[in-house]
């Protein structure tokens, strides 16, 4: 195996006898076969200009199985490959493509289990099977970032809510990924991918936000009640809803966890009176909270950690999430998921050791935000808020994420933060006090939220009358982990954002010329002490 995907890549370069992230070798590498079939189907689809609904179904979802902490089982990845080959089989069927002319992931076949296998061992279906190091940097620069489309199109998609544009950009850019190696024209490429990573976003916030609301100023309980309860973790807010409806009056209560939290921002989620509240911090420490927890727990995507054993038979997986031994929630034939096992289940438990008290104050998205534009136009023309800071992203396991607790507590009170995403457990139980009334820490949301921090970033340019989105009074210290963060950062650069602080690492899998571009061009970095980090970025 070889995988650089995530930020925990071994030594900063490459996980290859097993991921730190807990994935096996026979599953990194069934995963590259999976993106190879992905890649396949694309380019049959690309070239006989064929799509249709099945076809739009499986893509996002596959990808979104590749993604870091999402899927640890070699026979679910086993089973998205087999229906990636036949439905690439149909389509140059029903099409009459000539065989002869498509490349080897777009032909390649199987007996059994065993070829797949042996196929998945080969190196040209693995990362490396590009050579030059350079052109391999902005390939997989690039699926990451597909693949972070992939996975906020899912959550679109099971919503509801679909972009047929979004699907032709991830096929022809597949199909490129398989033709180009050509750097200019991958490089555009990779803007490219994050225009359609600013689209998918938005798609999802009008998904969500159409559904359950705008998500409004709320605070949320961290205590725990004396029933059974659930807890439900990742970001699918379908789940939740279908689970709270499931609930209602039989003595369980929800709790959320993790990336979940912010759907008790929504207004549509407050009537539910058995939706208590949020239980724990962020996904790295889910071993620990999850086995005080006492009752099941459903996870509905990223990011999974291999469970202990002492509570794995209470974890339940949904969607694309998969890991061997654990229960899947099974999926009636309307579509809908029935929880009635996992329901069963609780009220055998115990209710859950409580974590902490108090509570989290969030809801800062962007319908939020602008409605409180005059307040904090005042702020910043007073002199009252000097600057915002973007502290958003994922959280990790390494010690150096304890940087961003630092930075957040070391920032001059006339700075306000601005979160989503699972980073901000760094900082969020922390107080931070507020300026004439706005709490200096506002937290959008998930962080398939990030579109919302680009809506007031570009109002605020608007109603300050400025040119250029860089300057405004906003620096971007942003922490990433997984393959989402590949996309919003995408998007981000899209949208012409300069001197992005990156951490706590850069991605390994930007060789040295890339990351000179990315430097040149854009003005990234990386984090330093939290002290020169305030001054380049506040001053
Ligand atoms: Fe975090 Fe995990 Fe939301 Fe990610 S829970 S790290 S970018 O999957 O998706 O922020
Ligand atoms: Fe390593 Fe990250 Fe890949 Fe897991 S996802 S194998 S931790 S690089």
């Amino acid at each position: 195996m070889f995988c650089f995907q995530c930020q925990e890549a071994a030594r900063n370069e490459g996980c290859t006898i097993a991921g730190v992230c807990g994935k096996k070798d026979i599953v990194a590498d069934l995963q590259d076969l999976l993106v190879y079939t992905i890649k396949g189907l694309c380019y049959v689809c690309e070239k006989s200009n064929y799509l249709d609904d099945e076809v739009m179904e499986y893509i996002p979802k596959a990808l979104f199985v590749t993604i870091t902490n999402v899927n640890f089982d070699d026979k679910d990845v086993m089973d998205y490959i087999k229906k990636g080959v036949e439905l690439r089989e149909k389509i140059i069927e029903k099409t009459n493509l000539n065989k002869e002319e498509l490349p080897h992931c777009a032909t390649w076949n199987y007996e059994n289990d065993d070829d797949i296998i042996e196929l998945s061992l080969a190196k040209e279906v693995s990362v490396l099977a590009e050579d030059n190091e350079d052109i391999r940097s902005l390939k997989e620069l690039i699926t990451y970032g597909i693949k972070g489309i992939g996975a906020y199109l899912s959550h679109a998609m099971h919503l509801g809510y679909n972009n047929e544009e979004i699907h032709k950009f991830i096929v022809k850019a597949m199909t490129k990924l398989v033709d180009s190696k050509d750097a200019d024209e991958l490089f555009n490429l990779a803007m490219e991918t994050g225009k359609y990573a600013v689209d998918t976003l938005a798609l999802l916030d009008k998904a969500n936000t159409e559904t359950y609301g705008h998500p409004e100023i709320t605070e949320v309980n961290l205590g725990v009640r004396d029933r059974p309860g659930i807890l439900i973790s990742g970001h699918d807010l379908k789940d939740l809803e279908q689970l709270l409806e499931q609930t209602k009056g039989t003595g369980v209560d929800v709790y959320t966890h993790c990336e979940m939290l912010p759907a008790h921002y929504y207004p549509f989620f407050k009537k539910y009176d058995h939706f208590v509240g949020n239980y724990g911090g962020s996904w790295p420490f889910q071993t620990e909270e999850f086995e005080k927890f006492n009752g099941p727990i459903i996870m509905t995507t990223n990011c999974l950690v291999p469970p202990k054993d002492s509570y794995k038979d209470r974890v339940y997986v949904t969607g694309a999430v998969g890991y061997p031994g654990l229960k899947r929630i099974p999926v009636r034939e309307d579509g809908t998921k029935d929880f009635s096992e996992v329901i069963e289940h609780a009220k055998k438990c115990k209710p859950p050791t409580p974590l902490e008290n108090g509570k989290i104050v969030g809801g800062f998205a962007h319908n939020q935000v602008l409605a409180l534009a005059d307040k904090i136009i005042e702020a910043v023309k007073s002199g009252k808020i000097r600057k915002f800071v973007v502290m958003a992203g994922c959280d990790g396991r390494h010690k150096t994420r304890e940087y961003y607790t630092e930075f957040a507590k070391k920032l001059p009170k006339d700075t306000v933060i601005l979160t989503c995403g699972c980073a901000k457990y760094r900082f969020i139980k922390l107080d931070l006090g507020d300026i004439d009334g706005i709490p200096r820490v506002l937290d959008a949301g998930q962080c398939n939220d990030s579109y919302s921090l680009a809506v007031v970033a570009l109002k605020l340019k608007e109603v300050l009358g400025l040119e250029d989105i860089n300057e405004l009074p906003i620096a971007y210290n942003i922490a990433w982990y997984e393959q989402k963060a590949v996309a919003v950062l995408l998007a981000l650069l899209y949208l012409g954002v300069k001197n992005i602080v990156l951490g706590p690492t850069l991605p390994a899998f930007l060789s040295p010329n890339v990351a000179k571009v990315l430097v040149e061009k854009f003005g990234i970095s990386t984090i330093s002490t939290v002290d020169e980090d305030i001054k380049r970025l506040v001053g």
